[in-house]
């Protein structure tokens, strides 16, 4: 039977919300969010959306009960709820550990015990860093090696899943993305901070040098191979998400002055992460020759421009996060 009904975790957040959103053009699904509503979740991410195809719970994934119930009227959970912040993770992992580790549990016992179809949402960051001049890419067979509280949060999730896979039979799926950019990013992120920073006055912040490099991807092209995952991803098996967008966070800075007319140079260098990763970057031949999947934004820079334009017609959605994220960072140093 085809699906009809799925269950998406975490769909208050960045790039859930931006899931849902496109489920509701691109398919007829119903969808119900599981969503904790945390720092990081915002109602008004799913505004609009049309009462007979969407609901929505506020509840924690770490709540059995409420997962259970939820998890058996669906066809298909989509989990993307996580703590999903590296800095947050260095100055408190507890979090990291409750809804990383135990909720993914909870979500594959309940998956398990109804037979549901599963989709895992993960991380590159899972692969641990590359070398600036290393040839190698991360694929689906890179070892693990994560390097952060999150990180390592999000590998040991991974590992439960593949684990359920093989003991119970879990019927699950597994994407690791690159860095996500887009509508709706929480301003602690490294590009909505820049953003929302240039378009305050103030300078953008490097950590360290700047020269460390993400391989960024529009959050549109992680639904869709998201969605090509659901409808034709093979069971048990993994697939690696990313649009060939490596830049150095120095280069993103300096676009993103340009585009707001000022001095590419008119940024700050303040105190590194620890641990800071230096390189990600994703070879997803797989998933292309696979699944036929493509990203429709290959062009960076004109992704990056619709995403400002975004941030600066939607002030009233950030602007209530700014000054306690800015406060939080200054006592980091950062
Ligand atoms: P986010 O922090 O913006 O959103 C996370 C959402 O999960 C929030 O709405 C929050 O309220 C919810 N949540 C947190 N704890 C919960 C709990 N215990 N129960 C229910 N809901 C809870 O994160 P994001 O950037 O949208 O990331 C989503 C997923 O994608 C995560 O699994 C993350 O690891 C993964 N991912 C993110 C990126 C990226 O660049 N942001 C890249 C690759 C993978
Ligand atoms: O102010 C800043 N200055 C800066 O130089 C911030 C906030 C970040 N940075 C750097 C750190 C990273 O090298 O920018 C890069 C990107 O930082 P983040 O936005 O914090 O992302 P990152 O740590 O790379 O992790 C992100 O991508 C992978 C997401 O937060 C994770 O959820 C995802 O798994």
């Amino acid at each position: 039977m085809a699906m009809q009904r799925i269950l998406v975790t975490g769909g208050a957040g960045f790039i859930g919300c931006n899931f849902v959103h496109f489920i509701m053009e691109h398919t007829s699904l119903h969808v119900t969010v599981l969503d904790k509503l945390t720092y990081a979740g915002s109602m008004e991410s799913l505004s609009g959306l049309p009462s007979s195809r969407f609901d929505f719970h506020k509840g924690d994934i770490c709540d059995a009960g409420l997962v259970d119930t939820l998890t058996s009227s669906v066809d298909a959970v989509i989990h993307f709820a996580a703590e999903s912040h590296n800095d947050n993770s260095l100055e408190d992992p507890r979090p990291f550990l409750d809804t990383n580790l135990m909720g993914t549990f909870t979500l594959i016992e309940a998956a398990r015990k109804h037979g549901t179809r599963f989709h895992h949402i993960s991380t590159d960051e899972v692969y641990g860093d590359l070398a600036l001049d290393e040839p190698r890419k991360f694929t689906e067979d890179s070892v693990y090696r994560p390097t952060s509280p999150y990180s390592a949060t999000k590998a040991g999730s991974d590992m439960l899943v593949r684990a359920w896979v093989r003991s119970f039979g879990l019927k699950a799926t597994i994407s690791n993305c690159s860095n996500n950019y887009g509508p709706f990013q929480h301003v602690e992120k490294f590009i909505p901070r820049q953003i929302t920073n240039i378009l305050d006055g103030v300078r953008p912040r490097l950590y360290g040098q700047g020269l460390n490099v993400r391989d960024w991807i529009h959050v549109e092209d992680h639904s869709s191979a998201v969605l090509t995952i659901l409808e034709r991803g093979r069971v048990g098996e993994t697939y690696l998400i990313g649009a060939d967008g490596e830049r150095s966070n120095r280069e993103v800075v300096e676009k993103l002055l340009s585009l707001n007319g000022q001095r590419p140079d008119a940024y700050d260098l303040v105190n590194d992460r620890p641990g800071h990763d230096l390189r990600y970057a994703i070879d997803s031949s797989k998933l292309r020759s696979e699944l036929g999947w493509t990203p429709r934004f290959s062009d960076f820079d004109s992704g990056l421009a619709e995403t400002v334009k975004w941030y600066k017609a939607n002030e009233d959605w950030w602007r209530p996060q700014k000054a306690v994220t800015e406060s939080k960072y200054a006592g980091q140093g950062h």
